[in-house]
């Protein structure tokens, strides 16, 4: 069925390319979204840019497009839950958005991570900041990722023109297809768009068999406007998610469903002259469900279990901006609402139902201001933000068939100080100078990230971890503190037109970071109630969330250059450590060091590149999280495309070309039993796959 659904697809395209109409004068306009090949990134010195098209990548999760740049990686757990780790960090502590929006993930373990609604066939371009994210962007104690989706563009007249941007894919590992794409009119002052992708896949084969529990289904709908009045835009999106049945193996549950609404309104525009206003509103409403027998062999009926979640973000922002481009001030102020709900339920025995998270909520208010500028001949930007931090949650509810032992932990924790009030403040200086060829830069910062709810109000001991995946029990600390970073990186930029290098080394300390720690001083010894209720569901030892202090350095770059007429060779290595520095113990789930290589050749119209990736092992593993040891491998690939016309693209290729049995350091322990793989058992990777991609584009 999926093979069919993708052939209609692919017909229908087809159809449409045939259709399409020359657009000579676009040719620029779209080269830059559908001619790019080959790892090569547009930089600026605050930020780098990849459009969709430049990497190739056939994974439904933007995460896993992202862990191609230098300094990130991918932390897998589960195919449409994948985390986007920047240089060590991952999850909260990494500022990710989608069109500039930021928003609470539904599920206690992210299962719904930000890239979760990021289909990559809606991706039109990501901007990622390897190192810090400017304050103008929020709170947030790594780098920062935003993905921008297809987007209607205003045309040049004043006559309504149609635009199509429609991407389909088929690969061979799960056998997964995925369609989407924007279809539009455009004139000078309004532009309206519908968009919409699908996605279904089966289960991922590695060599040994098929990996249990990996199918999935998502779907993505909705409707965007833009109108030009006066010297301003307004603009208006609202999207709509559907994920179905998909897996997670890592975790104890896998995601029986999330229907997600987002709505964002803004209105970007010059006051006066050299004055700019940007203004926007936004909503994210999730409704999540997961459940621990679907997917997976369903245990004795007392122990199936079913959760409900929700999360709602609201925020907005405003900011003025006083001058040029390279000169100006920037004043903004920006808010944040966030509410969780988690319940926890056996849907056979219905009097057993609890809230680990009831009513839970968080909200943020934040004032920044950035000056951008130059002294002599560096360039400046320094910025500075502080933010008041409030977080509550209700006394929790339980029903009548809750063991003694949760419940009387329940009742301890409505008698507590479920309150909390913090600030934080931010700073951050980058400089760099343009010296022609050479950009050397230099980032010195202060960041900050609040605990989550979950880690503040977890008062059950639960596996949910915000997608830590060590399989731990954890428990929240009303205690905690926010974690705050010390930041330098400096690199260089440096290109002389057929090759180019940007390397960066950073170091940053943090005090504060939240990690789980042993329960008390007498670890595996029951003599408290969280004890006892964590060994009731598995786990002797369960771990506390508490401040600690950290560190982590490292270096990456991205390099390439021409070798010999249309021959060049590309490449991007990444290499991170991590560690505790109040006790002797590696960081948890560091990405290990990696370098991948592509020999690629550039025809006029096609490309064709031959990828080789090397992973190290990680020996330096968590003990106080369990981790375990991962080797090294080795894996090749083999990518290609043809540009047919303009705005007509074909990709193939084969990943794992010699369908090695590999497993990433950061992919989870497998606990589903369906399939190949041994529970217990590091995840591997996918054996030998194919692909096939189909992308059409015009503006009428
Ligand atoms: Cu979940």
């Amino acid at each position: 069925m999926p093979f069919h659904s993708l052939l209609r697809a692919s017909a229908c395209l087809f159809a449409l390319a045939a259709a399409a109409p020359a657009f000579a004068d676009e040719a620029d306009a779209d080269a830059r979204t559908i001619v790019v090949t080959a790892p090569r990134l547009t930089t600026t010195p605050t930020a780098e840019a990849v459009t969709a098209d430049s990497q190739p990548a056939t994974a439904p999760d933007t995460a896993a497009f992202i862990a191609r740049l230098p300094g990130a990686a991918l932390v897998d757990n589960g195919v449409l839950s994948g985390q986007v780790q920047l240089r060590g960090m991952f999850g909260e502590r990494i500022l990710l958005r989608i069109n500039g929006q930021h928003f609470a993930s539904g599920g206690p373990n992210a299962m719904d991570p930000a890239m979760h609604y990021a289909p990559m066939v809606l991706v039109d371009r990501i901007e990622l900041a390897r190192g810090i994210s400017p304050v103008r962007d929020g709170p947030g104690l790594g780098g920062g990722v935003n993905v921008t989706l297809k987007e209607v563009r205003f045309a040049e007249g004043g006559s309504l023109a149609p635009q199509l941007d429609a991407t389909a894919q088929y690969r061979s590992a799960d056998d997964s297809f995925a369609i989407g794409g924007l279809a539009g009119l455009a004139n000078d002052k309004l532009r309206l768009g519908v968009f919409a992708s699908r996605e279904e896949g089966d289960d991922t084969r590695f060599p040994g068999g098929r990996i249990g529990g990996t199918s999935y289904n998502r779907a993505v709908y909705g409707v965007q406007a833009g109108l030009r009045a006066g010297p301003g835009e307004l603009s208006v999106e609202y999207r709509r998610q559907e994920t179905g049945r998909a897996g997670n193996p890592p975790f104890a549950m896998d995601i029986v469903y999330f229907h997600t609404d987002f709505l964002r309104a803004g209105f970007k525009g010059d006051l006066a002259d050299g004055v700019r206003l940007d203004v926007h509103a936004h909503y994210a409403g999730v409704a999540h469900r997961m459940n621990n027998y679907s997917l997976r062999p369903a245990p004795a009926l007392s122990a199936t279990r079913q959760s409900d979640t929700t999360a709602r973000t609201l925020g907005t922002g405003l900011a003025l901006e006083i001058g040029t481009d390279t000169l100006h001030i920037r004043l903004g102020a920006d808010f944040e609402h966030v509410d969780k709900q988690y319940q926890l339920y056996n849907p056979n025995s219905p009097a057993f139902s609890i809230f680990p998270l009831d009513k839970a909520r968080s909200s943020r208010v934040g004032g920044y201001a950035e000056w951008r500028g130059a002294l002599g001949g560096v360039e400046v930007e320094a910025g500075g933000r502080v933010d008041a931090h409030r977080a509550a949650t209700d006394a929790p509810r339980f029903g009548p068939g809750v063991p003694m032992g949760p419940a009387n932990l329940a009742r301890a924790f409505a008698g507590a100080d479920r309150q909390w009030t913090g600030t934080t403040v931010d700073g951050a200086l980058r400089l760099w100078s343009d010296l022609g060829a050479f950009t050397p830069r230099l980032t010195l910062a202060h960041k900050t990230r609040v605990p989550s709810l979950v880690e503040r109000f977890s008062w059950l001991p639960t596996e949910a971890s915000g997608g830590l995946a060590d399989g731990n029990i954890y428990v929240g600390n009303v205690q905690l503190k926010a974690e705050r970073a010390w930041l330098a990186e400096a690199g260089f930029d440096w290109s002389n037109g057929s090759a180019y290098a940007r390397p960066a080394v950073f170091w940053r300390r943090v005090h504060d970071y939240i990690q789980g720690v042993a329960y008390d001083a007498t670890p595996g010894v029951l003599d408290t109630p969280v004890e006892m209720v964590a060994a009731a569901s598995g786990d002797a030892t369960p771990l506390r969330f508490a401040n600690v202090e950290a560190q982590l350095w490292g270096a990456d770059v991205a390099f390439g250059t021409k070798l010999a007429g249309p021959l060049r060779l590309d490449g991007v290595a990444s290499w991170v450590r991590g560690r505790r520095v109040d006790i002797a113990d590696p960081l948890y789930r560091i990405a290990p060091a990696s370098l991948r290589l592509a020999l690629g050749w550039d025809g006029s119209n096609w490309g064709l590149s031959l990828e080789g990736e090397g992973v190290a092992a990680q020996n330096r593993v968590s003990v106080t999280n369990s981790e375990r040891r991962s080797t090294g491998y080795v894996t090749a690939a083999l990518h290609g495309h043809v540009v047919l016309r303009d705005g007509v693209r074909i990709d193939a290729g084969v990943e794992n070309l010699f369908d090695r049995h590999y497993v990433e350091h950061l992919s989870g322990y497998n606990r589903n039993g369906f399939g190949d793989v041994a529970v217990g058992a590091r995840l591997p990777g996918a054996g030998r796959s194919a692909y096939l991609r189909l992308r059409v584009a015009f503006e009428g």
